[in-house]
């Protein structure tokens, strides 16, 4: 595998700019604004640009805010190293390969840091010194964190964690942060506040994109993020031992804070109301009635003109994550649970797995369907289980509707199966059941492929044939203006 040749969020953003639309936006309000305009773009504009905020309303130049960074698959492609001439589901099946051969490498440390360049401590310590949004109208804070990571070091075996956590600013020197039940920073936050003691963190805001794309994914417990960011670039993660804590800090992160969650019994405040990705607030204090860790800041580092990374969730009409990098894990586990000829698997958020298969046998699809609902990669917390033929791409919500549409007999080929493993962000789960613990829903299974007996009598499909549209969208590519394949 190729190794990750950029070194930075900004490296990242020359790349992208090469093989996808950017925009610059002077003037925008952090108030609700650029959140709605970002939310309008992901929704309006198919393959969206990304977006750089500058100038933003009451903050001078410089101090600026990325959005809609892997928004369009191609952006995906750059900052996982792979190729962007490709399909949007041969770049998927390229980022399985390379997440399945990734292994831990550790950390390298250095001496300089451009994260150093602007140190804040004491007095002068100030989250808001940054244009941090109010995303949602309906928010009840700024998010500094979003697309963020926070790291901290389990005190019995030294590994370090880092996890993707929503972090709400409630004052200049102390964050909110919502970590869902189980998760492994909040785990290790446990151990110490057992003790009676306050967990060191270090966050990152602005971090390297393969950092963020391994904060965000379910790996293991013991497996360090850190190492497993190395594994993907190809090369050592770089870091400084932060000054404060000890902990490791990017070296070349846009913005870093170091401080310490007390344990909940001596500092906790009201987290939200925030915007999620089903399209809901949730979590936080709303979901869970409780009120939430803090963050304690004791220094906070920027490199000159620092950028905010912007991951807050949108309504998922709205494309933020064009490539979903679960699908490739999805995919991988359905081929080692033995089921023949998937030629694609995706997740539309995890609330809509397809998988498309060739068939073989009588059989075959509902095998197929059965284990999508169980592979650890699509168990937790779906609704819909589409199976569809090869002809289908799965990434292609099109195509998938038109399978479901026409290949779908709702009497015999939808199939209810009840009970599974759920959370308490979906909002279709009742009040009571949410309260009583049974964070569990109902699932179906739709086989949206020829019924297999007579598949080879099903009406012939109209459409164009791939090849003859390839060809003909390549020919009039100018002339019509059609997105590059
Ligand atoms: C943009 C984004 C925001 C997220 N926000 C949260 C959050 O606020 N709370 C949470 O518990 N998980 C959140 N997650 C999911 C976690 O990052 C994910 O489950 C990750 O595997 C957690 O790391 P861990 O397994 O080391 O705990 C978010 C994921 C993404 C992509
Ligand atoms: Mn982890």
């Amino acid at each position: 595998m190729e190794p990750v040749a950029y070194n930075d969020l900004r490296e990242f953003i020359e790349e992208a700019k090469k093989v996808s639309d950017y925009r610059e936006i002077e003037g925008a309000d952090w108030d609700r604004e650029i959140g709605a305009l970002v939310e309008a773009t992901g929704e309006l504009v198919a393959q969206p640009p990304m977006l750089l905020f500058d100038k933003i309303k009451g903050y001078p130049a410089g101090f600026r805010i990325l959005s809609l960074a892997y928004a369009s698959y191609k952006r995906v492609a750059v900052a996982l190293g792979l190729p962007t001439d490709k399909s949007k589901l041969e770049v998927l099946r390229l980022a399985t390969a390379k997440i399945k051969s990734a292994r831990p490498v550790p950390t390298k440390e250095v001496q300089t840091a451009p994260v150093m360049e602007n140190v804040m401590t004491g007095d002068d310590i100030d989250l808001l010194k940054f244009p941090v949004p109010r995303y949602h109208e309906k928010d009840g804070g700024r998010y500094l964190g979003t697309g963020d990571n926070l790291i901290n070091a389990d005190p019995d075996s030294g590994f370090v964690n880092m996890g993707t956590y929503r972090m709400q600013v409630h004052d200049r020197n102390t964050l909110g942060l919502w970590m869902s039940p189980g998760q492994h920073g909040r785990l290790i936050c446990m151990k110490y506040w057992e003790k009676g003691k306050s967990c060191p963190v270090v966050g990152v805001f602005g971090g390297h994109p393969v950092a963020f794309m391994a904060a965000h994914s379910k790996f293991p417990w013991g497996l360090s993020e850190l190492e497993m960011t190395g594994g993907l670039l190809g090369r050592p993660f770089e870091i400084i031992r932060g000054p404060v804590t000890g902990l490791p800090i990017p070296a070349s992160a846009e913005i870093v804070i170091e401080g310490e969650v007390p344990p909940p019994t001596v500092e906790s405040r009201p987290e939200g109301p925030f915007g999620e990705w089903p399209g809901y607030y949730s979590g936080g204090s709303i979901g869970t009635k409780e009120p939430q860790p803090v963050i304690k800041i004791k220094a906070i580092y920027h490199r000159n003109n620092p950028i905010i990374e912007d991951e807050a969730p949108l309504w998922p009409g709205a494309t933020k994550l064009d490539l979903n990098l679960g699908s490739g894990v999805l995919w991988d586990q359905l081929e080692n649970a033995g089921i023949s000829d998937v030629v694609g698997a995706y997740c539309h958020t995890s609330y809509m797995c397809v998988i498309a298969i060739k068939q073989r046998y009588a059989g075959h699809a509902k095998q197929a369907g059965m284990a999508a609902l169980s592979c650890s990669a699509s168990a937790r917390n779906g609704r819909y289980v589409v199976v569809v033929d090869d002809d289908i791409d799965p990434t292609n919500m099109k195509e998938v509707l038109w399978a479901m549409m026409t290949r779908v007999d709702p009497k015999t080929n939808i199939e209810i199966i009840d009970q599974c493993w759920s959370t308490p962000l979906d909002p279709r789960m009742p009040r009571e059941k949410r309260d009583s613990g049974d964070h569990t829903n109902s699932r179906a299974i739709f086989y949206a492929v020829r019924p297999f007996e007579w598949k080879d009598k099903f009406p012939v499909v109209s459409r164009s044939s791939r090849e003859l549209r390839e060809q003909t969208v390549r020919k009039y590519q100018e002339k019509v203006g059609f997105p590059k394949l």
